[in-house]
């Protein structure tokens, strides 16, 4: 009966001793499952941070976009006795209108009031360039302001489209 009450005991303290261990060790176990949560959060910070960073990549490409374009519209015109080839011209406002004069026979100019256009007085075989802003819509006469050439039909019709 002492023998049997004796291992009773000793069963209990075990019992009472493994649930105390076994207390102690979801305990401390606890812990350790709170510290790894904390390395995810930690490592989504480093990641939110990256995620910035290339983000301003696309800001400095949109700006490079915004160039403006200037077009420079070159036109080859003929000038002989008494008109000029081609008779008409389009080019679109804010070009930069090139005009190559090429004279063919007799002596002539070309002139456009509106845009302060004049090209001097050449002899046959010579070739003269003006530049100019199209800086204004509409119709516009180009023509020979020499004797009566522009009377004779020596005019052509430059049109600026919006
Ligand atoms: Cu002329």
């Amino acid at each position: 009966m002492n023998n049997k009450n004796g291992t009773i005991i000793i069963f209990v303290v075990l019992v009472a001793v493994l649930a105390a261990a076994y207390m102690l060790l979801t305990k401390g176990k606890e812990k350790p499952v709170n510290a790894p949560v904390s390395t995810p959060s930690e490592e989504m910070i480093v990641e939110t941070e990256t995620s910035e960073s290339p983000s301003d990549l696309p800001k400095d490409t949109s700006q490079e976009k915004f160039t403006p374009k200037i077009e420079t519209i070159e036109i080859n015109i003929k000038a002989q006795n008494f008109s000029f080839e081609p008779r008409e011209i389009k080019v679109k406002v804010g070009e930069t209108v090139k005009i190559n004069l090429e004279n063919v026979e007799g002596f002539h100019d070309l002139v456009i009031d509106e845009f302060n256009v004049a090209i001097k007085q050449i002899g046959a075989g010579q070739t003269d360039i003006i530049e100019f802003t199209a800086d204004k819509a509409g119709e516009f006469e180009y023509y020979c302001s020499i004797g009566n050439h522009r009377a004779m039909g020596m005019v052509g019709k430059l049109i600026v489209e919006e």
